[in-house]
């Protein structure tokens, strides 16, 4: 059981983490991205990726696994097309450094990709495209992890956790926005069960015999997750190794050896983030259709959108402060 909580202004919560990984060599504008990052989720109660990750980060910066000052180099590859080496950096860097001209070319191209390679990405997706929703674009982002996703008839595993997030405008409202693993459950929320010491549903995993189980530190200690909803959600995760590794020269799941680098938790992998500019062919059509979708999907008995959740969270930080453990607080202020 943890103590009371403690609650906290976001900012204040940005400035806490931004000085922890400035304390552990990460440069000012790497600290900026990671902190904004992780305190959002913290903030939205994505709790998988928010100051729970921070003990991970800071045992990848010191085993050397990561570069914390890394420097993205942004490469304008076609009309529609911009590519980025992250350095072996955070993803989250490499995306703010190539946002500006990803966006022009979104927008007078009516679409455009962005390929991230050489990068670490430890976080929720969410992130990386809600922004652009906010700004009236539609965004899909895809990022692959770590070898622990067992694909559909296979005997060992080979996939990672490999999220799909998108985000769209929509009239009146907040954008619509998804984030999910294509696993059955994420890796964070599998360690967060363990310790807890909560059993999972039926078909999350299997431990390191292969045999179906419900133990979460089986599924942690040499065993692994399942795709969620079979041979579909397996195939949306070759989708995803395909356009966060194959596409953008990144590695695949299973291909990067952290073995040398003890305390190393970061995915060295790939991103892609595709953004459509509406307005080109549709004008404000677009968000008036999802307005209009979303009212029909409330007609039919929808009573919780996905975001839905976060952006409640949100408006309750906003007025509460977020949310932390008195552990969390007190470990959060030795670090920093
Ligand atoms: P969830 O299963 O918790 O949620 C997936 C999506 O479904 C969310 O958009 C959520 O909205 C929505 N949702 C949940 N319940 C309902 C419901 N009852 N009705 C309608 N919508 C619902 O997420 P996951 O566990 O799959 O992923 C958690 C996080 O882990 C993600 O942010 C993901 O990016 C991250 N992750 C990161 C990885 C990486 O390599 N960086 C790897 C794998 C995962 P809401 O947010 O409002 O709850
Ligand atoms: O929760 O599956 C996960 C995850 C992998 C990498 C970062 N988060």
């Amino acid at each position: 059981m943890s103590a009371p909580a403690r609650q906290i202004p976001f900012a204040d919560l940005v400035n806490l983490l931004q000085r922890i990984f400035i304390r552990n060599g990460c440069s000012d504008t790497v600290a900026a991205a990671l902190a904004t990052n992780c305190a959002s989720a913290q903030r939205d109660g994505a709790h998988s990726h928010g100051v729970f990750r921070i003990p991970g980060y800071l045992s990848t910066l010191a085993s050397g696994w990561v570069d914390g000052r890394a420097e993205p180099v942004v490469r304008d590859v076609a009309s529609g097309y911009v590519s980025v080496d992250a350095g072996g950096g955070f993803a989250q860097p490499a995306l703010a450094a190539a946002r500006e001209l990803l966006v022009s070319k979104a927008r007078s191209a009516g679409i455009a990709v962005l390929a991230i390679h050489n990068s670490h990405h430890f976080a929720a997706l969410w992130p990386d495209v809600e922004p652009f929703a906010d700004e009236g674009l539609v965004a899909l982002s895809v990022v692959n992890s770590m070898t622990c996703v067992v694909p559909e008839g296979a005997r060992r595993p080979l996939f990672g956790t490999n999220p799909i997030a998108f985000a769209a405008p929509c009239a009146g409202g907040a954008p619509i926005v998804f984030d999910m693993a294509t696993s059955a459950m994420a890796h964070g929320d599998v360690q967060i069960a363990a310790r807890k010491g909560e059993l999972l549903a039926d078909g999350v995993g299997v431990d390191r015999e292969g045999r179906a189980t419900r133990d979460p530190a089986a599924i942690l200690d040499g065993g692994a997750l399942l795709p969620f909803g079979g041979h579909k959600g397996s195939a949306l995760s070759m989708m995803v190794e395909l356009l966060a590794a194959a596409l953008t020269g990144g590695n695949f799941s299973f291909e990067f050896d952290w073995s040398q680098h003890p305390g190393a938790k970061t995915p060295w992998t790939g991103q892609l983030i595709i953004v459509i500019d509406p307005r080109l062919a549709q004008g404000e059509r677009f968000a008036k259709r999802a307005r209009e979708l979303v009212g029909q999907m409330e007609a039919v008995g929808v009573t919780r959108m996905p975001g839905e959740r976060r952006f409640r969270e949100r408006d309750k930080s906003a007025r509460d402060g977020v949310s932390l453990t008195s552990e969390e607080w007190t470990q959060l202020h030795s670090l920093a």
